[in-house]
């Protein structure tokens, strides 16, 4: 898969593409990432991106002429009609696994980080195919945010993670949070892993995670229960729960 990242801080990606997962994965082939700087489809003298806001107000807009040349640019290369454009921005849908799954189904990927007060609106409605956010706060840029969306989506990918990796049990795949997990040593400052886990009875194991699993997504995030796909067994241990909390004196 190939991401085609427009930025004018190119630098800002050096550490996430040069490290860990996604270094293999670059090394690999797996992926491809092309930093590509919107300041180089500048065409004025001083080779600016940005300009006052019509209206008036604080702060710069960035303007619609090197950002439309660089997504031309890229998507002309492939010459692929169906090229997603990706903006990270605070307004768009916020990001999840489900989105992200949806993304690693791309050949192609194009995303687009803003800077000072945003883009000119007219590339936003022109160019952009998906608005995305990854939550609700307001970062200085669109970088941090790209190098998440690379990240979650590139991890999806065949070949990425070892093949271990089971994306069917993972944490919000199901819609459920992962339950605790322990290594060496049997005692940690006399703190003991749970005496199951030790035990090698494959079905018990089976049955203590998917109970903290449930107790942790009732706990942190209940929210997401409405989603999970839920057997007659987690119900089983749901209902027992509540009645329990239910139960409980609380004058
Ligand atoms: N949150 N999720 C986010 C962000 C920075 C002004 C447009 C976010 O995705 N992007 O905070 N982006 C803004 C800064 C220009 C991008």
């Amino acid at each position: 898969m190939r991401f085609d990242i427009l930025t004018l801080f190119p630098e800002m990606f050096t550490g996430p593409l040069t490290s860990s997962i996604l270094k293999r994965a670059r090394e690999r082939g797996v992926i491809e990432v092309n930093l590509v700087n919107i300041r180089d489809y500048s065409t004025n003298k001083h080779h600016t991106v940005d300009d006052t806001p019509y209206g008036g107000g604080a702060g710069m807009v960035m303007g619609p002429e090197a950002l439309t040349n660089a997504i031309e640019n890229v998507v002309g290369r492939y010459g692929q009609s169906s090229h997603r454009v990706l903006l990270m921005c605070p307004q768009g849908r916020p990001f999840s696994q489900a989105l992200a799954m949806d993304l690693a189904g791309e050949k192609n990927l194009l995303l687009i980080c803003g800077h000072y007060e945003g883009i000119d609106e007219r590339v936003r409605e022109t160019m952009v195919t998906d608005e995305i956010s990854i939550g609700d706060y307001v970062l200085t840029g669109g970088e941090l945010p790209a190098a998440v969306v690379v990240d979650a989506v590139a991890r999806l990918l065949p070949g990425v993670l070892g093949e271990a990796a089971s994306f069917e049990e993972e944490s919000f795949q199901t819609s459920l949070l992962e339950y605790p997990h322990y290594t060496r040593p049997r005692e940690y400052r006399g703190q003991m892993v749970p005496e199951v886990l030790l035990s090698g009875h494959h079905e018990e194991i089976r049955k203590w995670r998917r109970r903290h699993s449930l107790l942790r997504t009732l706990a942190r995030r209940p929210d997401l229960l409405e989603q999970a796909e839920l057997t007659r067994e987690d119900k089983a241990i749901l209902r027992e729960v509540l009645q329990d909390l239910a139960s409980l004196d609380l004058d």
